[in-house]
């Protein structure tokens, strides 16, 4: 009686075991680099906090491919709104710099084996700076001035459905909708040409928010083997409606792939792609005018192809469960529908907590 009790309970044990392979994967390329969203599904039951901090940084502008200074945009871009009351013929403030920080706070649940659920939730703090130049004309400057944004960006929901899942390749679909929680009417005090200080909505890069509902579809893999690792991701941010001022923003289109070493279960390096293809703003806000580059709706559009290196780390024994990823990208091509401001570098560190 008591040898067969334990027979069975042996059995159990043994197919519990052979039943949840995915819990088990404490390997540090088990998930992309930090900066990929979307790329993994759980096991049933599995669930997952994370959080990233994201810093971009940009400084200097350029039109198209091509860096151009302050003097020559202020001489040469057309104001999009001359001809306007009180508006000069040619842009007459630059940005110099700005830096997005992000605070992004993940939640993913697995109710099945195949569906792995997920929201994310951001805060944003934006700042740039700019340079004003006098009146209508010429290359007197008249001053600088710095505009700062914070608070919750958009939400993202997203279900991750497992299409392929062997060993060692995993495929998933990701179709979700951003949620509109960001404002899309924030204000700061401006300097303007002609010396006045008055407090407008910000242009659009400055708005935390893209104030529509907005699809996100996109595809996932990962594959590897003992130590040499690959993935690639594709996803869309569809702007399909109107929001309540009047304008969409542009499509954005992201493909990346990647490729990691693990050293052993606990540490992997990553080598990343990255290509981003967002468009331009359709329609347009009546608050947000003046002559500079970021309120126009026609200069906003980018293709920017990155590279990132990275690190993940995984948690063993008592710290099973824990990772922990930092990532830092640059742009080695971008093509702006410009004059805007260029990307110099971003860092990612994320921590990620799972649990079975
Ligand atoms: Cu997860």
């Amino acid at each position: 009686m008591t040898r067969m009790f334990s027979g069975g309970a042996l059995l159990c044990a043994a197919s519990l075991l052979l039943s949840v392979p995915a819990a088990a994967d404490h390997r540090a390329d088990g998930h992309a680099p930090i900066g990929v969203m979307a790329d993994h599904f759980h096991a049933k039951g599995e669930w997952m906090f994370s959080y990233r901090f994201m810093s971009m940084s940009m400084q200097g502008n350029r039109q198209g491919s091509d860096s151009v200074d302050p003097d020559t945009i202020v001489t040469t871009e057309p104001n999009p709104f001359a001809g306007m009351p009180g508006q000069p013929p040619t842009l007459r403030i630059v940005p110099l710099e700005m830096t997005m920080d992000m605070h992004m706070l993940g939640f993913m649940f697995a109710p099945s084996d195949r569906l792995t659920l997920m929201i994310m939730a951001n805060y944003l703090d934006n700042s740039m700076d700019h340079v004003t130049y006098q009146g209508g004309m010429g290359t007197n400057v008249l001053g600088n001035f710095s505009t700062a944004t914070s608070g919750w960006g958009d939400t993202r929901i997203t279900a991750l459905y497992s299409l392929v899942d062997r060993p060692n390749f995993r495929l998933h679909g990701i179709l979700g909708v951003s949620a509109p929680t960001g404002s899309t009417s924030e204000t700061a005090e401006v300097l303007t040409p002609m010396n006045m200080r008055p407090t407008i909505r910000t242009p659009y890069p400055m708005q935390l928010g893209s104030g529509s509902w907005d699809p996100v579809v996109g595809v996932s893999m990962a594959s590897r083997t003992s130590q040499l690792g690959w993935g690639a991701q594709w996803n869309s941010v569809l702007r399909v409606a109107d929001n309540d001022d009047d304008y969409r923003l542009g499509d954005q289109h992201e493909l990346t792939a990647w490729a990691s070493w693990l050293f052993s279960d606990p540490a992997s390096i990553s080598l990343r792609l990255r290509h981003t293809d967002r468009g331009n703003v359709s329609g347009r806000d009546p608050l947000i005018m003046g002559p500079v580059q970021t309120a126009d709706p026609n200069r906003l559009g980018f293709e920017r192809t990155s590279v990132g290196v990275g690190v993940n780390l995984a948690g063993q024994n008592d710290l099973a469960g824990w990772r922990l990823g930092i990532e830092w990208e640059t742009p080695i091509r971008e093509k702006l529908d410009g004059p805007q401001l260029e990307v110099d570098s971003m860092l990612t560190i994320g921590l990620q907590r799972s649990f079975d």
